[in-house]
C-alpha cells in the first residue's frame, strides 16, 4: 500500500490546478520521500544511459525510474500517485518522468515549451508533478503561462525545430550522435531528441519571454517537501541563468487520468515506454487497454 501524503490537497488547490493549469501543493511529502529522491536522483545522475542528454548546463533523463530504485519507489509507494490523482478527481496511471540536473554555479533556464508534443498520448487528463529536494527559489524556479493547458493547440517541439530555419536546431543536429530519428523501441539505443522535426505542421512556440508582459505568468518559490502539479498541455518554461550556490535536482513524473489515449505523433520526441512496445498500440486506444504497462496507482474510487 503507498504511502499517505502529509494531507489532503485542498479544494481550493483542485479548482486552482483545474483554472490556471498548475498549482503548487505545499507542504505535502513527508521528508522520507524527499529523502528518497535525493538519493534517487544522485545515483541516476552518477550514472547517464542512452536516455541522459545535455543540452548545456541542463542534463534531461527520460524515464530514470526504470533504473532507480528510490525513484521507481516515488511512482509506486509514495504518496505522489495520490496527490495527483485528487488533483485530477481521476483514477491515475503512471505515463513516464524525466529528471532535470542544473549543478550548482550557473544555472539555465529552460525555455518555454508544451510537453504534449514530445510524447505519442493524448488528452486533457495529464498532469505533471514536479519535485525537487533542493529550495527552488523563484529565480530559478518553473513558470507557467496561466490558462494556456486550455488553448487547444500543439506546439512544435523546440529541440525538433526545422535545421533549416532553426539555429538551434542546426546547433543540436550537430551535435546529434545519429545520423537519423530513432522512433521505436530501438530509440533506446541511442537517442537524441531531433526527431521531432519530422512535424513541420506544427506551430512554434510563441516568444513568451520577449513579451513577458503580454502573458499571465505564474511562478513560485518552491521548498522540499512541496509538489509542483502542472497540467501535460501547459506552456511552461524554468528561470534561470544566474548563479546560484545549490544544485538544482529535480524529478518530474507523467500521470494520466481517464481520457488519455495513445496517439501516434508524426513528430514524437520521446521514445514510448519501453514496454509499450510489444502490445503494438494504435492510436484512439485508452490507456487502460494496457493494463500491465499502466496499472492504476490511485483512484478514487477506491479511496475516500
Ligand atoms: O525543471 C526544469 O527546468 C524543466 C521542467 C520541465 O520542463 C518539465 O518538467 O516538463
Amino acid at each position: 500500500m503507498a504511502a499517505k501524503p502529509l494531507r489532503r490537497v485542498t479544494t481550493d488547490e483542485i479548482a486552482a490546478f483545474d483554472r490556471d493549469g498548475a498549482v503548487l501543493v505545499r507542504a505535502i511529502l513527508p521528508q522520507e520521500w524527499v529523502d528518497r529522491a535525493r538519493a534517487g536522483l544522485d545515483s541516476a545522475i552518477a550514472a547517464p544511459d542512452t536516455l541522459s542528454e545535455n543540452l548545456g548546463t541542463l542534463r534531461v533523463d527520460q524515464f530514470p525510474a526504470s533504473r532507480s530504485p528510490e525513484l521507481r519507489s516515488i511512482i509506486e509507494e509514495s504518496p505522489v500517485a495520490e496527490i495527483v490523482g485528487r488533483a485530477l478527481e481521476s483514477p491515475v496511471r503512471f505515463y513516464m518522468d524525466q529528471l532535470f540536473y542544473k549543478p550548482k554555479g550557473f544555472v539555465p533556464a529552460t525555455p518555454w515549451h508544451q510537453d504534449t508534443c514530445y510524447y505519442n498520448i493524448a488528452g486533457h487528463d495529464l498532469i505533471r508533478a514536479w519535485i525537487s529536494p533542493d529550495p527552488v527559489p523563484r529565480n530559478v524556479s518553473l513558470e507557467v503561462v496561466r490558462g494556456s493547458h486550455r488553448w487547444n493547440v500543439t506546439y512544435s517541439p523546440l529541440a525538433g525545430r526545422d535545421p533549416e530555419t532553426s539555429t538551434r536546431a542546426q546547433a543540436m543536429l550537430e551535435n546529434a550522435r545519429l545520423d537519423r530519428p530513432m522512433l521505436g523501441a530501438d530509440a533506446y539505443e541511442d537517442w537524441t531528441y531531433w526527431s521531432g522535426i519530422r512535424d513541420k505542421s506544427l506551430p512554434l512556440v510563441p516568444d513568451i519571454e520577449a513579451h513577458r508582459d503580454s502573458y499571465d505568468i505564474l511562478g513560485w518559490d518552491y521548498e522540499p517537501g512541496d509538489v509542483l502539479l502542472f497540467h501535460g498541455n501547459i506552456l511552461h518554461a524554468a528561470l534561470g541563468d544566474v548563479t546560484s550556490p545549490n544544485p538544482r535536482r529535480a524529478h518530474a513524473s507523467l500521470w494520466a487520468g481517464r481520457d488519455v489515449r495513445y496517439l501516434h505523433r508524426l513528430g514524437q520526441v520521446i521514445p514510448d515506454p519501453v514496454a509499450l512496445y510489444e502490445h503494438e498500440p494504435r492510436s484512439g486506444q485508452p490507456l487502460s487497454d494496457f493494463p500491465e504497462v499502466f496499472p492504476v496507482r490511485w483512484s478514487p474510487e477506491t479511496e475516500s
